[in-house]
């Protein structure tokens, strides 16, 4: 089978040769289990923007979702402006295809990999998770990806990968926010190996069924729902494994503001406000809404607080 996407890339001139009989043989077993169509598909229904995927009612809430309308207008993604309507309003030069996402660092198969590469194996899945940005705002979002472990198992990480790191794309000229230095471009962020194999962890490439709007990080980003909103970075260009800890962005611009873990914890305050209470983002005019309590990791504490047993959360925030 011969598969154009694949054939696009001249492995040799990417990959040290050794690496890359592995690397073919990678590409070989995906097509074997006859995923392919699936990427045909996807590419194929890119252009109405429906995506095909199964609900996964594992991860479900009988809370009210945030209107579309809402997901997709009230952004953070400073690469586009720092107002919360800039993304929406100057994403739409982004081009996210075509795409590739260089696969680095301590795994047994590295190399250039074009989106299609990259999404080819996995089936997509919809799950509704509580969003939470570290600014005391939230939403109620259905994301549709797959798991962040499927992806990373594929590259067989050593046992050196401790971290694994992901970077957002420079290109000042389709990310006209670069031009400002708000932050040290490129957007980078990390997880530590064993958050990142937390079954919460999604690569998403849709929200409400659709392909990812620009503004919401096409035309794949990363979803940890029991971290703030920050963590879950947009536009991913590169995914490296690591054996020492990765920078990451915001920690990098204020390490006393944000740490490497951000999990959301209403016990820690942000030096400047507190982190008791969250606002969700609905329908209507939601500067209004009352204050909902804030749960520790974001509510999700049953699935992941045994990542962080023993570890002081005050000084690990
Ligand atoms: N590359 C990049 N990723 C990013 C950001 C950003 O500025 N740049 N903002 C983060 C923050 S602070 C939040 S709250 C979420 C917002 O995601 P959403 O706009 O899809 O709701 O994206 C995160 N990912
Ligand atoms: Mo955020």
């Amino acid at each position: 089978m011969r598969n154009p996407a694949i054939n696009d890339i001249l492995p040799s001139e990417i990959t040290p040769e050794s690496r890359y009989h592995s690397r073919r043989e990678f590409l070989r077993r995906g097509s074997l289990l006859g995923l392919i169509p699936m990427a045909r598909s996807f590419a194929g229904e890119r252009a109405q923007g429906q995506l095909q995927f199964k609900k996964n009612r594992q991860f479900d809430t009988d809370e009210a979702r945030t209107p579309y309308a809402k997901a997709t207008s009230y952004n953070n993604f400073y690469e586009f402006g720092t107002d919360k309507d800039d993304p929406a309003r100057n994403a739409g030069i982004l081009r996210p295809h075509p795409w590739s996402v260089p696969i680095e660092g301590e795994a047994e198969i590295t190399g250039k990999f074009t989106l299609e590469d990259i999404l080819k194996p996995h089936a997509l899945e919809e799950r509704i998770y509580r969003m939470r940005c570290v600014e005391a705002w939230s939403m109620v979002i259905p994301w549709v990806g797959f798991p962040l472990s499927d992806l990373l198992m594929r590259f067989k990480p050593t046992s050196k990968a401790r971290f694994v790191a992901f970077t957002t794309l420079f290109d000042p000229a389709r990310m006209p926010g670069q031009r400002r230095n708000v932050l040290q471009w490129p957007y980078v962020e990390a997880l530590r190996m064993d958050e990142a194999m937390n079954p919460l962890a999604l690569i998403a490439v849709g929200l409400y069924g659709r392909t990812l709007p620009n503004q919401n990080g096409a035309p794949l980003r990363l979803v940890t729902p029991w971290k703030y909103g920050f963590k879950g970075i947009k536009s991913i260009v590169s995914i490296r494994f690591s054996e020492q800890q990765p920078p990451t962005s915001w920690n990098r611009s204020a390490p006393d503001e944000y740490g490497f873990f951000a999990n959301v914890n209403p016990a820690v305050d942000h030096p400047r406000w507190s982190q008791k209470r969250e606002r969700r983002i609905g329908a209507g005019f939601s500067l209004f809404n009352p204050r909902i309590p804030t749960l520790p990791f974001n509510g999700y504490a049953e699935q992941v607080a045994y990542l962080y047993k023993g570890v002081d959360l005050r000084r690990f925030f």
